[in-house]
């Protein structure tokens, strides 16, 4: 007999109609549901745990189970795509209860019980038919909209959930920790389309016992109890739904209580969830305490696993049927049917009464809803995937700070570039041209005036200005409230941001290496940048990351310091990669990326080339050619928008940049660049015009992704002859990504066409001749071999003259010729 779901159902009814049930009910007194339980059952509140209290809770805990009955039957019918169950996690319903509804909440994927009950609470009547919904993947599953089976609801406070197991721990210390950050700002936290929060909210956050010793959440505690030993307020209560296993793996008897029984500044609680008003007492106290103390605090909430771990876990594989068939007697609903009964509150006739007209219930919103839509068109999928508003963003981005702001936020006196109060004569801008880290220190202190919700935080980013002095000042100007170090984990680093964000604050926080970004990655590929896309866009985290990255760094690094990959976060769904090479761009771009998170709650990777950071000269040393004069703070770059430089650019001081009209000019190629690239490749153009004659024209993309598809054909079409300058690796880089753009006609599965015309970018009638210029497949080596691996100047003048000598006259229909080129191969 393996369909346990109807063995737990049977076993249910059979209880109801047995001989102990019969027998509780022949001793029970015969109680009114007002009725306290007992005079001495008072909750810790002084409240007494009444017959009313335990019905509700039994009710939502039975609406809970058989939604995951219906679940399994709708998969049955292929008509549901979701198994993973509550049963035997019933138990939560007292979160449900004592945590209230205007508390952020980020859960377990175990919490119909939960939810019904905070349902309940917060007035939402559509409970089950939204959870129907959202197993049928129907596009009117009001949170995901199909996207995912989540919980989740707008209304009642709480955010998707990813399956990653204990990724949304960090976020959820995040957002505790912003809570006191905002109170001491003046700032109202809210929560998306939800709204503001009562500024006394707590957040709830849970998980199984196996999650806890995921490294995630290993660090958002320590994050949590760091914060608790400093005083800082941290208002989270963690509850670990302790069913002693993760899927097949056992937890050891006791690890839980023994892992965090006594943590330096967590206060410890745990109960038996079968035990309801035991339950209810330990939640009450737990929530209580988080609330009146604003300090963290773990609850472990004994529960059971029913139904193994999902519909497709076969777990006779390693439970023996006697096994499975225990956890079945003590199911957390029969325990509680017991005690029902037991109290006299209920008769055994009127408890199968409840579980059946529950039921009843669960099936007649499935019928009422038929077969409701589906996603049909890939668009919709994506729709909330990455929202851009261009006209509202490049308002924003080009709004300006409050006079008195920026006058203040440059009034330090005592530190270079900084002016006096009130001498508007010193203002950046009216400062002579300086190198890109000292733009954007500006830049960042500009922005700091402009949005008083925006935190500047990573390691080593306060006192110290961050290992390249970037945000040098910053704390000293706007506070540690604002700008202040964080402990060394990146993965806490970003969720914290992720949860300063959801809260309505724009963080920017600084990972101090790119290679550090891979360390946290997850933070931003399974939780950041998938907030909006599970939500419907109802749920936001915006925020803008910066990143010290690239290589070329001379005299210092070596491998991790030099890292040059960035596949990994082009990969990323809806991310925004922005990678500027001088400082005046950098100040322009960073104030379109906070327009970004502003307007459209995006989640944007700021990439700075460290070796840029000083860099002054570009062709001589002194020159001064790389140096730049910081943009009246009403000037944006538009995302994608990149830049071009004529030959003649180069030829002087490389200020310049062409109209970016692809047409504009003869020239002889285009190079498509990016960060370190373009300097060395407007160094290459120079000595190609000026030796060889070969005119060059050298595009800086600015933007990494999504990469400006049609930008990049208009001025490959402008040349015919394309030279890829990519210092990222071989592998997955940008450089592929442009090819594929140049070289085929792309058409995703279910999308519309991206390239609808037959033939490829080119030049009068001739095709495009492609070739690539890339890092090696390699960590980057320490001292001059680095060059071994990278790309220099000499190699875009090799590569270039090569592709000179390629004729751009050809046969029409004709794809695109490649050739590559890479160093170290
Ligand atoms: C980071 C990550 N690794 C692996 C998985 C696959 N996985 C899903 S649930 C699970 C076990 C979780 O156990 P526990 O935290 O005890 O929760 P339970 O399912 O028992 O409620 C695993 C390994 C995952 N979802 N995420």
């Amino acid at each position: 007999m393996f369909n346990r779901a109807a063995v737990i159902d049977r076993n249910f009814t059979q209880f109801c109609q047995g001989q102990e049930a019969a027998a509780l009910s022949r001793a029970a007194p015969r109680r009114e549901l007002d009725e306290a339980l007992a005079q001495s059952d008072a909750g810790p509140a002084g409240s007494p745990r009444g017959g009313r209290l335990l019905y509700e809770l039994f009710e939502s805990q039975v609406v809970s189970r058989h939604l995951d009955l219906t679940a399994r039957e709708l998969r049955r019918q292929e008509r549901g795509y979701y198994t993973i169950s509550s049963s035997g996690h019933e138990p939560n319903v007292v979160l449900g209860r004592f945590v209230r509804h205007t508390d952020p909440a980020f859960l377990h994927y175990r919490s119909g019980a939960l939810m019904a009950e905070r349902a309940r609470q917060g007035g939402a009547q559509t409970f089950i038919r939204d959870t129907l919904l959202s197993f049928m993947a129907s596009s009117r599953d009001p949170l995901a909209g199909g996207r995912h089976k989540v919980w989740g609801s707008v209304e009642l406070c709480v955010p998707p959930q990813t399956s990653t197991i204990a990724s949304q721990l960090p976020r959820s210390v995040g957002a505790a920790l912003s809570f006191g950050r905002m109170r001491r700002q003046g700032l109202k936290p809210a929560l998306g389309r939800f709204g503001e929060l009562p500024l006394d909210s707590i957040i709830l956050c849970t998980f199984g016992d196996a999650s806890v010793n995921h490294s995630a959440a290993q660090g958002a505690f320590n994050l949590a109890c760091y914060a608790a030993h400093r005083n800082l307020p941290c208002p989270i209560l963690f509850v670990c739904e302790d069913n002693g296993i993760g899927i097949s793996v056992e937890t050891a008897a006791g690890w839980i209580a023994a892992a965090f029984g006594a943590r330096p500044g967590l206060r410890f609680f745990e109960v038996d969830g079968r035990d309801l008003p035991a339950a209810c007492d330990a939640t009450e106290e737990a929530v209580r305490f988080v609330r009146a103390t604003r300090r963290p605090a773990f609850l472990r909430l004994q529960v059971v696993r029913l139904l193994g771990h999902a519909g497709s876990d076969v777990e006779t594989e390693y439970h023996t049927l006697e096994e499975i068939a225990a956890a079945e007697a003590r199911d957390p609903l029969l325990a509680t049917a017991r005690r029902m009964i037991e109290a006299g509150f209920l008769t055994p006739e009127e408890t199968l009464a409840l579980y059946e007209a529950t039921g009843r219930r669960v099936a007649d919103e499935l019928a009422e809803l038929g077969q409701p839509p589906l996603l049909t068109s890939a668009a919709q999928v994506l729709a909330p995937l990455a929202p851009y508003s261009p006209a509202r963003v490049s308002a924003e981005a080009r709004r300006r700070a409050d006079d008195e702001a920026r006058l203040r936020a440059f009034a330090l006196d005592g530190i270079p570039g900084f002016v006096k109060h009130g001498d508007r004569a010193r203002l950046p801008e009216n400062q002579p041209p300086r190198h890109m880290a000292a733009l954007i220190n500006w830049a960042l202190h500009d922005l700091m005036a402009k949005y008083p919700e925006m935190q500047v935080f990573g390691e080593d980013v306060a006192k110290k200005g961050g290992v390249y002095h970037v945000t040098a000042g910053l704390t000293a100007r706007f506070g540690v409230g604002r700008v202040f170090n964080t402990l060394l984990d990146e993965t806490s680093i970003l969720g914290m941001a992720i949860g300063a964000g959801h809260l309505g604050l724009l963080p920017v926080p600084e990972i101090q290496y790119l290679a550090y970004v891979h360390n946290a990655i997850d933070q931003l590929r399974g939780e950041a940048c998938s907030t909006q896309f599970f939500s419907n866009d109802q749920f936001r985290n915006p925020l803008v990351l910066r990143v010290a990255s690239l290589a070329y760094q001379k005299g210092f690094g070596g491998h991790f310091h030099n890292d040059n990959s960035i596949a990994a976060l082009r990969d990323i769904p809806g991310l925004v990669l922005a990678c500027p090479s001088r400082g005046d761009d950098a100040a322009r771009m960073l104030r379109t990326c906070l327009a970004l998170a502003k307007i459209d709650g995006r989640v944007v990777a700021f990439l700075e080339p460290i070796a840029l950071y000083m860099t002054k000269d570009l062709h001589e040393p002194g020159d001064g050619a790389w140096l730049c004069g910081y943009p009246p703070p009403d000037e944006a770059i538009a995302l994608g928008e990149g830049r071009v430089y004529e030959p003649e650019a180069a030829e002087a001081d490389g200020q310049g940049a062409a109209a970016n009209d692809p047409g504009s000019s003869a020239d002889d190629l285009t190079i498509l660049t990016f960060g370190n690239g373009v300097l060395m490749s407007l160094q290459a153009a120079r000595v190609l015009l000026r030796e060889r004659g070969v005119r060059a024209r050298v595009v800086d993309l600015r933007w990494l992704s999504p990469l400006n598809e049609p930008f990049i054909r208009a001025q490959a079409a402008a040349t015919g002859r394309v030279l890829i300058v990519d210092e990222g690796r071989r592998s997955g880089g940008v450089s592929e990504a442009i090819a594929a753009i140049l070289l085929a006609r792309e058409a995703g599965a279910g999308l519309p066409e991206q390239d609808s015309g037959a033939v490829l970018p080119q030049r009068e009638s001739g095709r495009v001749s492609v070739r690539r210029l890339t890092g090696a497949d390699t960590y980057i080596p320490l001292g001059p071999a680095a060059n071994l691996v990278l790309p220099t100047a000499a190699d875009i003048v090799r590569e270039a003259l090569a592709l000179a000598a390629v004729s751009t006259k050809g046969d029409r229909a004709c794809a695109a010729a490649s050739v590559e080129s890479h160093r170290g191969a």
